[in-house]
């Protein structure tokens, strides 16, 4: 491993060499190390580590069939804010996991707005459907026992703001953003393990693309607690959030595929009411 003067050029054999580092186990401070002190600067260390093995996964992922990544919305965490400024509120972050890439929010929403969706979705309730993935419609599915509706993407003022919100917070086009989605869970009413984006492998799927290609990304807004259960839960990684007025988890996934270990569910809830606003976001605009 040699520098070629100032310029630093990464060559095929520097790469080679840091993906035979990273899979003979050794961790990413000692590879670091060993390039500094061939007399590669840091900035460039880093970034050749990370393109080398972020270029070296993702062939590795098409060897074995799996979808392309794709790019994803994220909120701006590289600094480990506390709060992030979303436009018109100041918004806690709660807890990040990077893979899978769940962030907890706080205070995503006032409780006047909580209650003013919970008004107006209550009239337009219905028994929540599911895609049929075998045709590309919507059907009732024994997984999902809630009652929800979907509000038309700006819809109103309050609609539109909370649009613009969620759009500042994740870094991602609001007209990329499905209609926000009001559920209702009674007692005993969950969710079962899913996952959010479209299964490829399913006829229906190349439908459901056509209006703004796979989902990428996922918000629930907790609106109303319910007194005993009813969290959400990702049962790859064991984690389960807790349905807090106004707060809020994001996840995303940047490929079909359950490697992205998004699958979750919405725990049964045990006692009381629990009332959710589901934001999926897609690839592109959503029509
Ligand atoms: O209500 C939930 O916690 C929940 C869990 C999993 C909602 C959804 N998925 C969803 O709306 O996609
Ligand atoms: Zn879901």
């Amino acid at each position: 491993m040699t520098t070629t003067g100032t310029q630093q050029q990464v060559s095929p054999e520097l790469r080679k060499w840091i993906v035979e580092q990273a899979q003979a186990g050794h961790p990413a401070e000692s590879v670091l190390k060993a390039m500094l002190a061939s007399g590669w600067t840091e900035d460039v260390a880093i970034e050749a580590m990370e393109s080398t093995l972020r270029g070296h996964l993702e062939e590795q992922a098409q060897v074995q069939g799996l979808p392309p990544a794709v790019p994803v919305p994220d909120a701006a965490l590289d600094e480990s804010p506390l709060y992030i400024d979303a436009g018109d509120r100041r918004v806690a972050v709660l807890q990040a996991m990077y893979s899978p890439r769940v962030v907890v929010f706080g205070g995503l929403l006032s409780d006047e707005e909580c209650e003013q969706l919970i008004a107006l979705a209550k009239p337009r309730l219905a028994r929540s459907l599911t895609v049929a993935t075998k045709t590309g419609g919507e059907e009732v599915n024994a997984d999902r026992t809630s009652n929800g509706m979907f509000f038309q993407r700006g819809e109103s003022e309050l609609l539109r703001r909370i649009e613009q919100r969620i759009a500042r917070l994740v870094n991602w086009p609001e007209e990329n953003g499905e209609g926000l989605q009001i559920l209702q869970y009674g007692p005993g009413a969950e969710y079962k393990p899913h996952y959010d984006y479209f299964d490829p492998a399913e006829p229906g799927t190349p439908t459901i693309l056509r209006r703004g290609g796979q989902r990428v990304g996922t918000i629930l807004i907790y609106l109303a607690e319910p007194e005993k259960g009813g969290g959400t839960v990702f049962p790859d990684v064991h984690l389960e959030v807790g349905p807090k007025r106004g707060n809020a988890v994001f996840f995303s996934y940047d490929r079909a595929h359950p490697s992205t270990r998004t699958l979750h569910g919405g725990a049964p809830v045990l006692a009381g009411e629990k009332w959710i606003a589901t934001k999926w976001l897609r690839e592109r605009r959503f029509e």
